[in-house]
């Protein structure tokens, strides 16, 4: 009973009172307890996530899947999956990929005109107004294949995936400026930005990495390549990037390792000296003006490379918008306080953060107080005269989110397995909590924008061991809940992550989440607009030419109109379906047998199958979505007859 008398009086009152009166059936609490060997502590734990069947989670959090090229909504604080999102990778129940529409935004992510299929999703990022989560947008990048994926969160559907021009790896994206002017994306490896070919040894002048800036344009929900550009960087392996916010609006930081340049067993930095990639003692953080770059950008002072504005280390060096700052070695987040004043940074081969001042940043820029140049010719601020502190928090530390409390951050620690959470204006260390095991990013509610909510703490595990019931080599990840309301952090949860590696995810107060639970009628979901090949229940009709037959057609409880569609062999078939309902959640679906189709049709919604009809004979076409009691009546023959 030592537990219970640390619970809050109200909680302790209702516990005593449950312990002897019954809760289910015959059995007491206290039973039940024993039964399931839980303790008093675990109770409170559970009532702090359970939500009672029928109840409502109070953050949707987005998170990266990972290699699975999609993403994963999940509920705070009940950990309970909603939904999976596609972005790079084709999904069946959401007809993604499978229909004419979003095989289009599919499309739209093809590499060197090659096809793919999946992505390596890292950073979701919200779209945010004066700084603040507004529920709008969603972002997501892909490091495999530079791109970054669209998401409209009135439906929660992916909308537009751009190709990154220059990029062959990346990994600092998404990330939003404080008005979704921009979203952010840092190359990892560097490359030649053109996409040739160029042999090692010409490492330092041809290899480079860069940051892009892709101007969103939140009329049309739509990143717009063409108004969008990127600053050359030195070959440093680049790594995470942060918007400044508040008196740093208008600039960007980020990250870079690997600043010896090794590749390929030699050090290109200096004379050969094969000691890796964490020689030196420091790597460097890019400050970068990318309010002042976009006005040099129009100004005209860019080069086109593959037909995208980029301005060269040597403009930006001259236009005074690119500086470098030691930063504690094998550097990984950075992140900006929700006041615009401090920048964090996590070292992996290190054991303190470092808290750098923006005050101070900009005092030595004005003054020109730099101490050196790196070898491309960019001024480098001495480490003393930005930092505000270093705290020393533990090994490895990673990724840094924000509470509600002023001052108050958490930061990973991969190494130590564990979550520290600090003062930063102060530098001193509050608690420290054991996760299981290494932690990635952690994530609290809105914690990286201008008003951090406080509440929980998500910590992203790499790896999860013995915490679940053992499914094969592969384990799935580990999302641990962590009550950070009161002075101690608290483990509250472990949620098994079966899609991939969900490096990073964000989480938003559902009050600001406005999802469409129906489309305007004929829409098409992808495009946002009419679909102008929906048709009304009694305009249904078939379009004959030679070698083509085009179906417009319906769905509604208990019938796809038309129900029977006759072609010749070798025709191409294309069905344009629109769901006529109005109810909520009267979705249906539209599969169509041996020819990969299945659509999902929500109310409202207009999509199109398009197939070959190459061999003949008779398919059943149905509905795949349990809609009525007649849902199995809800079908019809695609009718081949031979040639
Ligand atoms: S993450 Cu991408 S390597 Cu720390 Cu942002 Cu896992
Ligand atoms: Cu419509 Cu089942």
């Amino acid at each position: 009973m030592n537990l219970l008398l640390k619970c809050s009086a109200a909680a302790a009152a209702l516990l005593s009172l449950s312990l002897t009166s019954t809760a289910f059936g015959a059995e007491t609490l206290e039973q039940l307890m024993k039964r399931r060997n839980l303790t008093q502590k675990d109770l409170m734990a559970a009532a702090k996530t359970y939500t009672p069947t029928g109840g409502r989670d109070e953050f949707l959090a987005f998170a990266s899947g990972g290699q699975a090229g999609q993403m994963i909504v999940y509920g705070v604080p009940s950990m309970r999956i909603y939904k999976y999102i596609s972005v790079f990778t084709p999904e069946p129940w959401q007809g993604f990929g499978f229909d004419e529409e979003s095989k289009k935004v599919l499309a739209q992510g093809k590499v060197d005109g090659k096809d793919l299929t999946w992505g390596d999703t890292h950073h979701p990022a919200i779209s945010e107004t004066n700084g603040d989560y507004d529920g709008q947008y969603l972002f997501i990048n892909d490091k495999a294949n530079p791109r970054i994926g669209v998401i409209n969160l009135h439906d929660f559907e992916t909308t537009q995936i751009v190709v990154n021009p220059i990029m062959r790896s990346e990994h600092g994206g998404a990330f939003v400026t404080p008005n979704t002017e921009y979203v952010i994306e840092t190359t990892q490896y560097p490359a030649p930005l053109d996409g040739k070919y160029a042999p090692l040894e010409e490492f330092n002048d041809k290899f480079r990495g860069a940051i892009t800036y892709w101007k969103f344009n939140r009329e049309k929900g739509k990143i717009e390549p063409e108004n969008s550009f990127s600053i050359e960087l030195p070959p440093y392996s680049q790594d995470l990037a942060d918007a400044g916010k508040g008196p740093s609006d208008g600039w960007s930081f980020n990250n870079s390792f690997c600043t010896e340049r090794y590749v390929g067993g030699i050090e290109r930095g200096r004379p050969p000296f094969e000691a890796g990639c964490s020689a030196n003692d420091t790597d460097l953080l890019h400050v970068i003006n990318w309010k002042k770059a976009a006005e040099l950008v129009k100004a005209g002072k860019a080069t086109k490379i593959n037909g995208h504005d980029v301005l060269s280390i040597k403009t930006a060096v001259e236009e005074g918008i690119l500086f470098l700052i030691p930063e504690s070695k094998s550097p990984h987040g950075v992140d900006v306080s929700p006041d615009g004043k401090y920048i964090i940074v996590g070292g992996k081969l290190d054991s303190a953060v470092s808290v750098f001042s923006f005050d101070k940043i900009m005092a030595a820029i004005k003054d020109k107080k730099f101490s050196s140049k790196d070898p491309y010719g960019i001024p480098i601020i001495d480490m003393k005269d930005a930092l505000h502190v270093q705290v020393p928090l533990g090994l490895g530390p990673l990724h840094t989110q924000f509470d509600s409390k002023p001052c108050v951050a958490y930061t990973s620690l991969y190494v130590d397995s564990m979550v520290a959470k600090y003062d930063y204006c102060e530098g001193k260390v509050l608690d420290k909590i054991s996760i299981h095991y290494n932690i990635g990013h952690l994530m609290t509610m809105e914690g990286d924008s201008v008003h951090p909510k406080g509440k929980y703490l998500v910590a992203l595990n790499k790896l999860a061991i013995d915490r679940f019931n053992p499914v094969g080599p592969l384990h799935p990840q580990n999302h641990q809940l962590i009550d950070i309301s009161g002075d101690k952090m608290e483990l509250l949860y472990d949620m098994p992550v079966p899609l991939g590696e969900p490096h990073y995810v964000v989480a938003i107060s559902q009050d600001k989440l406005k999802p469409s639970v129906r489309y305007p009628y004929g829409t098409d979901s992808r495009t946002e607009q009419k679909h102008p090949q929906s048709v009304r229940p009694g305009s249904e009709r078939i379009d004959r030419s030679p070698g083509k037959v085009e179906v417009f057609g319906t769905l509604i409880r208990s019938h796809i109109t038309p129900e029977i569609v006759e072609v010749e062999e070798g025709d191409e078939v294309i069905f344009h379906l629109t769901n006529a309902e109005r109810a909520e959640d009267e979705t249906h679906g539209f599969a169509i047998n041996a020819h990969n189709i299945n659509l999902s049709l929500e109310p409202g919604k207009t999509a199109s199958a398009r197939i070959v009809a190459d061999r003949p004979g008779v398919y059943p076409y149905y509905c795949t979505e349990f809609c009525s009691a007649l849902h199995l009546e809800m079908q019809g023959y695609l009718m081949v007859r031979p040639k």
